[in-house]
């Protein structure tokens, strides 16, 4: 019942009368009353004016079921959301509900996550109040060889949502980053549980650095928020929705060839180090290039000094710039 009022009043942006919440929403005038004053109760400021209706002035900077579900304006996903205050990991959550038949397009949601998790055994840093930690359970009918793309997908639709809500120049560090004047605010990490020929389920988690206004020393010099990168303090409710709903169309694109082809170019667009000088870390093989872009099958084209081309595939060896951290 929250969202459902949460959502009415942020798509009406102006006032609503109560008369056109309840009709919209077929509940009294009472119930209408009764949550106005829960979510009040709750730190939502709300003008009531007689005969205009209600109007939200302010909420809290909370990542909730309720302040991302009332934002979305995706089909699919974010039918079911699940929101804790303290989790291990979004993505182990999202696992364990997905083991216990969670549907396609459940979000889990976290304050703050105890061990949240990067690539290979890495940590991602997740401090509670100012940071977006999510994961989405897709069930798609994809061959699990085009898995790895959905990251690239997800990282286009949070590069994406950075730019269109905070002004920032993001750029996508393929395969699984988004960095802002070469810092990393965001990276994403998707596990996958599949047999030889079917996926039975993907999680893509997402973690964005949106408030912090300081790092941990480990991470101080490759990190940044939004903040420190805009000077302005963003609502990560919206940041987080705003990223689902860009997601949701791009996957539908995606699904439609079941590779990049109609996303490649936007890709190529937004993405970190185009066209410079960068190193390939193959194990006993490393060597240097001119980074080209990714190709429909979200391998990264390598111009290599005899002037041909290699493709690289992101699940065998890291790209790094050479220099710093991006190039
Ligand atoms: C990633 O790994 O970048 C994937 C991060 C995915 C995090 C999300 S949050 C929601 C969901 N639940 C999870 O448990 N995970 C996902 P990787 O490319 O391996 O980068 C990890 C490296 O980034 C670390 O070794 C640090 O150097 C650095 N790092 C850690 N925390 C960071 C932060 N908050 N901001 C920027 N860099 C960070």
């Amino acid at each position: 019942m929250k969202r459902r009022i949460l959502s009415a009043l942020y798509r009406a942006d102006d006032f609503i009368s109560g008369q056109e919440l309840c009709e919209e929403l077929h509940v009294s005038r009472t119930a209408v009353w009764k949550t106005i004053n829960q979510l009040k109760e709750d730190g939502y400021e709300i003008q009531a004016v007689s005969r205009k209706g209600y109007k939200i002035l302010s909420s809290p900077d909370q990542i909730t079921g309720e302040e991302v579900g009332a934002r979305l304006r995706t089909k699919r996903l974010g039918g079911e959301i699940h929101y804790y205050e303290s989790i291990d990991s979004t993505n182990n959550e999202a696992k364990r509900l997905a083991e216990q038949g969670a549907p396609h397009g459940t979000l889990v949601l976290a304050e703050k996550q105890e061990k949240g998790k990067g690539r290979r055994g890495r940590v991602w840093d997740t401090p509670g109040g100012s940071s977006i930690a999510m994961s989405l359970l897709l069930r798609p009918s994809l061959a699990p060889g085009h898995a790895s793309m959905v990251t690239l997908v997800m990282g286009l639709a949070a590069a994406r949502a950075c730019r269109e809500l905070c002004g920032v120049e993001a750029e996508i560090k393929w395969p699984n980053d988004i960095v802002v004047n070469g810092r990393k605010i965001c990276g994403i990490l998707t596990e996958m549980s599949a047999e030889m020929d079917c996926i039975n389920y993907l999680v893509v988690g997402t973690g964005i650095n949106v408030n912090q206004q300081s790092f941990p020393e480990e991470i101080q010099d490759v990190a940044a928020s939004l903040l420190g990168s805009s000077g302005k303090k963003t609502n990560r409710a919206s940041l987080a929705a705003l990223c689902l709903d860009r997601f949701e169309e791009y996957f539908e694109v995606f699904l439609g060839t079941e590779d990049l082809t109609g996303l490649e170019k936007e890709y190529n667009e937004m993405l970190a180090g185009k066209d410079k000088k960068v190193r390939v870390l193959e194990p006993g093989n490393e060597h240097e290039g001119i980074s080209r872009g990714i190709n429909r099958k979200g391998e990264l084209l390598v111009e290599l000094p005899d002037g041909t081309t290699e493709a690289v595939y992101s699940g065998e060896v890291s790209v790094r710039g050479i220099y710093g951290y991006i190039g």
